[in-house]
Order: C-alpha cells, then sequence, then structure tokens
C-alpha cells in the first residue's frame, strides 16, 4: 500500500497532547512526584545496625511515595470492550455531504480532521487473548472544530438486543458465569446460549458472530459500523436518518477457527501487535467512510423499522454513499494514558448531527457517560486524550475529583452580570436538537416492526458462500459443544430451524441436540449485497505487511533464499527467517544466516504464507524436524499459499500427501495447485503468492478435520 504524505505534523491533537508529554532520557535526573531528586532508589531507609539488618523506617517518604503509587495504579477495567488497542489517525473528506448535514467535518473538504481509533474485543477482560470468538469493537473519536464526534462502533452492523434495558442481562450472560468466573473471553458457554434462545431478537446478530467476521485477520482487515440510527440536519432544517460505515481499503479478511484458537495461546496479542507494526512500517490502513441515508418521511417505508438496531438496511433499498477516508498514522506513545483512558460517549455529536427514537441508542447515551465517571473520575473530559482541540468552556461544569484545568473569573453561573461565557445561536454553531414534533403515552414498548426476528437472519445466511455457510455451522458446532446443559443445546440447535433446516440439521446432530424435521420459518432464499466478506476484496489486493515465513536448514539454496527473500521485501511483506536454532545456518554456498527465529519459538498459525527454498540437503535436513514438518501441513490445512522451489518441492509434497495437490515435476514451470506454488529453476518465475482460492479451502477442510 502506499504511503501518502498525510497529516502527521499538521495533527492539532498532537500539538495539544505534546503540553502534557515528557520523555524519558539519558539527562533528567530521577526526582520524587513533587521533583525533588533522589539519590538512592534501591534501598529503604533503615536502622544500619553493625550487619545492616536492622528495622526498615516507615519515616522514608521516598519508598512510601513509590509503593503507595504502586499500589493505585489500576482503575477499573471497562465493563465491557476492555480488551483493546487504539492509534491515532486523521479523516479527510473527498466530497461535502452539504445536501443533508451542516456539521464542518462532513462539509468542509479542506480540513484534515484528527481522531483516535480503538479496537476491542467485547466479553474478555483486559488481559484476555486477541483472536477469540467475538465482535469487535471499532469506536472514533473526532477531534472537530466544533467539538469531539464520537462513533461507538463495532465490526458488525447489528446488535443482540433492541432495547438499552436488556444491556446487562445479555453481557452478563457472556460474560464469565457468576459462580465460577468461566470462562474467559468465550461465548461458548451455557449462559450465553440460554439467553439467545429466550430472546429471538438476538437470532440475526448470533448468525453474524458465528461467521468468520468474529475471528478477524486483523484489525486493519475489518469493517467498520456506527450500528445505531442517527439523524442528520441540513441548512433547511431537513432530516435524514443516517448509518455510518468504515470499508477496509485492504478488503476483509478472517482468521479460521483452528487458527484463531491456536492463536490465543501462542500470541495473545497477535492483533495489537500486527496494528502497531502495519503502523510502525509506514503502511496505514485506510477505511472508506460512508453513509447510509433515509429521508425522514420515508421512514416507515420499508418492512422493518429503521430504528431497530438488530436490523441492517439493505444496500439493495438504500445505497451506501462513500464520502471521505479515515487513516491510521500513528501509534500511542503510552498505553494507559491513551488508549486505556481514552473514552467515548454515544451522546458526543456536534451541530448537523442528532439521535434518533432507536431505543438502543438512547439507553447508551445515559450509559457511556455514567460509565466514564466510574472509570476516571467527574473531570474525565478533561484528561488530554479525550479533551477537544477547538476552544472550550463551561462556567457551571466545576470541582469535583482531580479538576485540572483552571477557569478565571469571578462567576460560574449562568446568566451573570457579565454575560459572560454566553450560549451559541444556531447561527453562531450552537447546538439545537432536532424540533420532531412527539404525542403519545407512555408505555414500555416497542413497535410492532420490532417483532419480526427471523427474516434479515434467513438473508445473512443464504447471502453466504458454501464455505462461510460451512464455518457457521462448525462454529454453532463447536459453541454448543461447549454447553453442558442439554436444554440449552437442544432448545438452540431447534431454533436454528428458523434460519435454514440443514443447518439445524447438522449443528443438532453434532452438539446433541434432536436434528428438526421442519423448518421453523420458511426460508424463501432470499439473499442481498454486502453480507457475505468475500465481496470485501481490496482494490489492489497487496502482500504488505503480510507474515511470510521462510524455513531455512543446514545446506539450502543462498540464491533462491535471498531472491525470494528481498522480492517479498521489496513489495512490503514483513519476512521471518526460521531455522533450527537462532545460531548460523550455513548455506550450501558457505554463507551464514541467523535464522530471525527458531522453530520451537514461532508457528505456522503466526504467518500468512511459508516459501523454503531449494538446496541440496535441505530436504533431508527440514524432514527431521517435527516443527518443520508439522509447518507445511498445517499451513496447507490453514489455507495458506505455500511456496517452495527446486529441491524443497518433493519435501512440500510429501507433508501434504494428497493426490489432488499437483506439484511441479522437475524441468517444469512453476505450478499453482490449491494455493501449493512449487517450481525449479528461476525463483522469481516461481513467485506467484496465489489466491487460495473456495476449492482449496474445501479440500483443506477435508484434510485436517475429517
Ligand atoms: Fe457499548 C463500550 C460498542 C451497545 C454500554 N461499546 C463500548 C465500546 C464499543 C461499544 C466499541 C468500547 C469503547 C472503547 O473503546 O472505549 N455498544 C457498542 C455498540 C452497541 C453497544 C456498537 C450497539 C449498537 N453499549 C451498548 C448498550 C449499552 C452499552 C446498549 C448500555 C445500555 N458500552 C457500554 C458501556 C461501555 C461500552 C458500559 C463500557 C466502557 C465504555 O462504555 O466506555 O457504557
Amino acid at each position: 500500500m502506499a504511503t501518502t504524505a498525510n497529516s502527521r505534523t499538521a495533527n492539532g491533537k498532537f500539538a495539544d497532547m505534546s503540553k502534557e508529554t515528557v520523555e524519558v532520557n539519558g539527562q533528567q535526573h530521577m526526582t520524587t512526584d513533587s521533583g525533588m531528586k533522589i539519590s538512592d532508589p534501591d534501598h529503604w531507609l533503615r536502622v544500619a545496625n553493625k550487619s545492616n539488618t536492622g528495622p526498615t523506617l516507615l519515616e522514608d517518604q521516598i519508598a512510601r511515595e513509590k509503593i503507595m503509587r504502586f499500589d493505585h495504579e489500576r482503575i477499573p477495567e471497562r465493563v465491557v470492550h476492555a480488551r483493546g488497542t487504539g492509534a491515532f489517525g486523521t479523516f479527510k473528506l473527498f466530497e461535502s455531504a452539504e445536501d443533508v448535514t451542516t456539521a464542518g467535518v462532513l462539509t468542509d473538504t479542506s480540513r484534515t480532521t484528527p481522531l483516535f481509533l480503538r479496537f476491542s474485543t467485547v466479553q474478555g477482560s483486559k488481559g484476555s487473548a486477541d483472536t477469540v470468538r467475538d465482535v469487535r469493537g471499532f469506536a472514533v473519536k473526532m477531534y472537530t472544530d466544533e467539538g469531539n464526534w464520537d462513533i461507538v462502533g463495532n465490526n458488525i452492523p447489528v446488535f443482540f438486543i433492541q432495547d438499552a434495558i436488556k444491556f446487562p442481562d445479555v453481557i452478563h450472560s457472556v460474560k464469565p458465569e457468576p459462580h465460577n468466573e468461566v470462562p474467559q473471553g468465550q461465548s461458548a458457554h451455557n449462559n450465553f446460549w440460554d439467553f439467545q434462545y429466550l430472546h429471538s431478537e438476538t437470532t440475526h446478530m448470533n448468525q453474524w458472530i458465528m461467521s468468520d467476521r468474529a475471528i478477524p485477520r486483523s484489525f486493519r482487515m475489518m469493517q467498520g459500523f456506527g450500528v445505531n440510527t442517527y439523524s442528520l440536519i441540513n441548512a433547511q432544517g431537513k432530516r435524514h436518518f443516517v448509518k455510518f460505515h468504515f470499508t477496509p481499503e485492504l478488503g476483509v479478511h478472517s482468521l479460521v477457527w483452528d487458527e484463531a484458537l491456536k492463536i490465543c495461546g501462542q500470541d495473545p496479542d497477535f492483533h495489537r501487535k500486527d496494528l502497531m507494526d502495519a503502523i510502525e512500517a509506514g503502511h496505514y490502513p485506510r477505511w472508506k467512510f460512508g453513509l447510509q441515508l433515509i429521508p425522514e418521511e420515508k421512514k416507515d417505508n420499508f418492512d422493518f423499522d429503521p430504528l431497530d438496531a438488530t436490523k441492517v438496511w439493505p444496500e439493495e433499498l438504500v445505497p451506501i454513499r462513500y464520502i471521505g477516508e479515515l487513516e491510521l498514522n500513528r501509534n500511542v506513545d503510552e498505553f494507559f494514558p491513551q488508549t486505556e483512558q481514552v473514552a467515548f460517549c454515544t451522546s458526543h455529536i456536534v451541530p448537523g448531527i442528532d439521535f434518533s427514537d432507536d431505543p438502543l441508542l438512547q439507553g447508551r447515551n445515559f450509559s457511556y457517560f455514567d460509565t466514564q465517571i466510574s472509570r476516571l473520575g467527574p473531570n474525565w473530559e478533561e484528561l488530554p486524550i479525550n479533551r477537544p482541540v477547538c476552544p472550550y468552556l463551561s462556567l457551571v461544569n466545576r470541582d469535583g475529583a482531580m479538576k485540572h484545568r483552571i477557569t478565571k473569573g469571578t462567576v460560574n453561573y449562568w446568566p451573570n452580570r457579565f454575560d459572560a461565557n454566553p450560549p451559541a445561536a444556531p447561527a453562531q454553531g450552537g447546538f439545537a436538537s432536532y424540533p420532531e414534533p412527539q404525542h403519545g403515552f407512555k408505555a414500555r414498548a416497542l413497535s410492532d416492526k420490532f417483532k419480526e426476528h427471523y427474516q434479515q437472519a434467513q438473508t445473512f445466511y443464504n447471502s453466504l458462500s458454501q464455505i462461510e455457510k460451512m464455518h457457521v455451522a462448525k462454529a454453532f458446532s463447536f459453541e454448543l459443544d461447549h454447553c453442558v446443559d442439554p436444554v440449552v443445546y437442544k432448545r438452540m440447535s431447534e431454533r436454528l430451524a428458523a434460519i435454514n433446516l440443514d443447518l439445524a440439521r447438522t449443528v443438532a446432530q453434532n452438539v446433541g441436540g434432536d436434528p428438526p424435521t421442519k423448518a421453523l420459518k420458511e426460508n424463501q432464499g432470499q439473499k442481498a449485497r454486502g453480507l457475505s466478506q468475500l465481496e470485501y476484496q481490496p482494490e489492489t489486493p497487496t502482500i504488505a505487511t503480510r507474515r511470510i515465513a521462510i524455513l531455512i536448514a543446514d545446506g539450502f539454496d543462498y540464491p533462491s533464499y535471498t531472491t525470494i527473500k528481498e522480492t517479498l521485501q521489496a513489495h512490503g511483506a514483513f519476512v521471518f527467517t526460521i531455522g533450527a536454532q537462532r545460531q548460523g545456518v550455513k548455506a550450501e554456498s558457505g554463507q551464514s544466516v541467523v535464522p530471525d527465529h527458531h522453530f520451537s519459538g514461532m508457528r505456522s498459525s503466526l504467518f500468512d504464507a511459508v516459501f523454503v527454498p531449494g538446496g541440496q540437503h535441505v530436504a533431508a535436513a527440514l524432514a527431521k524436524n517435527g516443527v518443520a514438518k508439522f509447518w507445511i501441513t498445517e499451513s496447507f490445512a490453514h489455507l495458506k499459499a505455500i511456496a517452495g522451489i527446486n529441491e524443497a518441492v518433493p519435501f512440500i509434497e510429501r507433508q501434504i500427501g494428497l493426490a489432488e495437490v499437483k506439484v511441479a515435476s522437475s524441468g517444469t514451470a512453476a505450478t499453482d495447485s490449491y494455493g501449493v506454488v512449487t517450481g525449479h529453476g528461476d525463483p522469481a518465475a516461481t513467485l506467484k503468492v496465489a489466491n487460495v482460492g473456495p476449492e482449496a479451502k474445501g479440500l483443506a477442510e477435508r484434510f485436517i478435520w475429517n
């Protein structure tokens, strides 16, 4: 991916935070928090008797400060989305949306708006693994000239529940169970699936989370959705309902489940490292930003309610209008004050944007503000990562724990005799709520269209490719297998008959349910655009930032090793050489290469592709190493591209051992068979790291799992 000149230097948020930023360097002496230099940081003051074994003195203010500060380092982790990572970036418009909104951030194409984006998983605690099956958070804070605008979204466009009052229930059900705090970072347990069954409104969302969307390859390769319905208001006061979309330039890609499970143990930080490494190397991830718009008067024209967060707005009916681009281009300097203390609020909007009566959004608008107070205290918006970059001043919001800002002047109320801190009229940029007429009576009720729960779940399932459908069946089978209460797995597998009878029967068969014989709701086979992730392929495919392993052993062929390595690196791939030890490995022609890792330190799951150079003795040497052999077998099962040249070809052939995979015999040109690229002679000609087609996926599934 090309790295364009971006606005790193022009980013107003960096200048703002720099006021609070210090750097650890060799010159500055160590001090206490109150600034006194410290001469001995290693010994607590004590009574020095003859053998220096006297009592420790509580009077040591330096030691007390150090221990006390340590004792209080922790703050409550987020009650959901505790595990996450973030980065800074910028937002640029390429088309003004002034026909539908007055918001400067969506109309002024000359602006570069600084932002912070935090990705997360929902269920696990702060120290859980990155690659669990879960929804991923996609929370964007834009520091606009009119105040902060937060889009607190997910990588899945719908949600489990329709009414915010159910949020504590759905979260309790997915979190570790109350009696034993098990399981961590998993939805595969009784309580979650019990709740899902008892709330048929979750049916659509649980199709999505059982799909490959819930095990992304990278945060950089997922979509972001605002999920809830907001409003945009234009200069004439006209309202459109809106959904926000972020579509990744790299396309949407996922792990396979076996790989995701293994990476949880092999590298629990896989996703956060992937993001940081890409940004560090200058491969800035980008997303196109789009709007789906429904004019207010057309709100009732659909067979679903556009304010129901368990429904998508089908793109056939409401196309996405792409108007901007989001880029991440700088890693954080310190995790805690930036990523841990960043605090989002769905209620943070700017003039030109407003809410809707979406009952989930209304509850969220209360919850986020509230949770920040318990996590960070009442002055959380003054923290450097959270404060706006535009001028801001409230005479009235004062005091409270950890007040940081000093507001000069003699009055702290409005109105005051000086007319100080006056409100701004809408014409001066003041926010005015959309004057929606209201009539009705109080009731705990949702509109009738909220009661239909299966149609879009069927459409989602119908729109998946065969492979994706197979993954959904396997995911349900895994999850319900982990439920030990027969009531849970029997009822839930039966419920799937509301989606697709074959799916329900397969899952019931696998998990011990009673295979249903009749559909619970007839499936008319309706499909829609934008649901299968295979539709999201990059416009320009790239190998940049993909992790490629090169396996070597004594006697490897140096020219083919270097040609392939250099070519891959020139295209931005992250290439790692793996050998038996991190000691010089001798090439056939005498050169010595020190591998980046040894076989016991890494696993194939952590790489996207593998290459084995030729060499007289390489095949025999690798064949003696169990990890090297399994590397190839497992890479094939995980649908990775595998390449080998000359003497490496029979080694690869043996590990795969399937007649269907045709590897090049000597003297022929390169062959690409089910993603296995082999060849003889010129390494550059062999270097065609193939796109693994669906037929390869089917074959690999058969290979490892049946
Ligand atoms: Fe939420 C955090 C996304 C429904 C209450 N939520 C949180 C984060 C994301 C979402 C990405 C992490 C933000 C960060 O990185 O700090 N939540 C969603 C989406 C929802 C949703 C897309 C459905 C449309 N959430 C939702 C409801 C409620 C909450 C219905 C409560 C009524 N969410 C919270 C929270 C959290 C949170 C408890 C925990 C930490 C935080 O807010 O800052 O207030």
